[in-house]
């Protein structure tokens, strides 16, 4: 009987497919954007705005999904905070703050807090409104803690009940003041401090007209309660930083949902899950 030869495996066998099969993984999560979530709901957002004739993006598309991969970082400038994105940690702190420097044109004698960036442009804000003769600003309110937050629910719940409390104010974890890049603004001498009427004084007006220019959107505008969640607040001002925020007052969005193509977010989830598993 001849003897039977023992099973060498060539290693070019063993060796090569598993080193090809990690090339190829790598090579496919280095593209640019290849994680970016729903590349769908960009693809529709982008047709929509075809289909509108609304100005297109001029973000090149692969700049356009790694700027968006920005939107869950609490510490960028794109994030995007709803009552269905919630900030990761819930009770993210961000690092880059500092007090807001008050001036001949700017009040901020509670001595409000924002993220560098943010406070910078809102000083260069507060110059030019008070230079166009649109009024003296006033902070009323700027960083928000965790723990702020939650009282602050609390006691609208306790003023509005639950229903009023949840289109005026987010729950603790869920709202754009606590990333420091969020401010709520008055023009004392103008009246409707914090009530929608400020968007029909000179100073409201000026700054739904001009503030893009400082890298600022107003967040929560009129009519948009249902991808928002809130009702409108003239007086939320959300720095998203120069260059975005010219795209955006080009793009004649009214929500940086609508913007980045992400869905909308009128209630919180558990909010749905209660009121579908009856
Ligand atoms: N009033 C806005 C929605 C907030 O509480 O963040
Ligand atoms: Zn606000």
């Amino acid at each position: 009987m001849p003897k039977s030869r023992p099973l060498v495996r060539n290693p070019l066998f063993v060796f090569v497919p598993p080193i090809v099969l990690l090339a190829l993984g790598f090579s496919l999560i280095s593209q640019p954007g290849a994680f970016a979530p729903q590349h769908e709901l960009v693809a529709q957002a982008i047709n929509e705005r075809r289909a509108n004739q609304q100005p297109a993006q001029i973000l090149p598309l692969a700049k356009f999904h790694q700027t968006r991969l920005a939107t869950n970082q609490g510490g960028s400038d794109f994030v995007l905070v709803n009552k269905q994105r919630p900030l990761q940690p819930l009770n993210y702190k961000p690092v880059n703050l500092r007090e807001i420097k008050s001036s001949k044109q700017l009040d901020n004698s509670r001595g409000l807090e924002l993220s560098d960036q943010a406070a910078t442009a809102l000083e260069r804000l507060a110059t030019e409104m008070s230079a166009a003769g649109a009024g003296k600003l006033f902070v009323n309110s700027a960083l928000r803690s965790f723990d702020y937050q939650q009282d602050l629910f609390k006691s609208k719940t306790a003023q509005y009940g639950l229903a009023g409390a949840l289109i005026r104010s987010a729950k603790a974890g869920h709202s754009e003041h606590q990333t420091g890049l969020a401010v709520d603004v008055s023009v004392p001498a103008q009246g409707c401090a914090i009530m929608q009427c400020f968007g029909d004084t000179v100073g409201g007006k000026w700054l739904a007209a001009n503030s893009w220019k400082f890298g600022f959107i107003i967040r929560y505008e009129e009519d948009t309660t249902s991808t928002t969640g809130y009702t409108y607040e003239p007086w939320h001002l959300r720095f998203v930083g120069l260059q975005l925020a010219t795209e955006y007052s080009k793009s004649g969005m009214k929500t940086l949902e609508d913007f980045w193509g992400y869905p909308a977010a009128e209630f919180y989830l558990e909010e749905i899950d209660s009121s579908t598993s009856n």
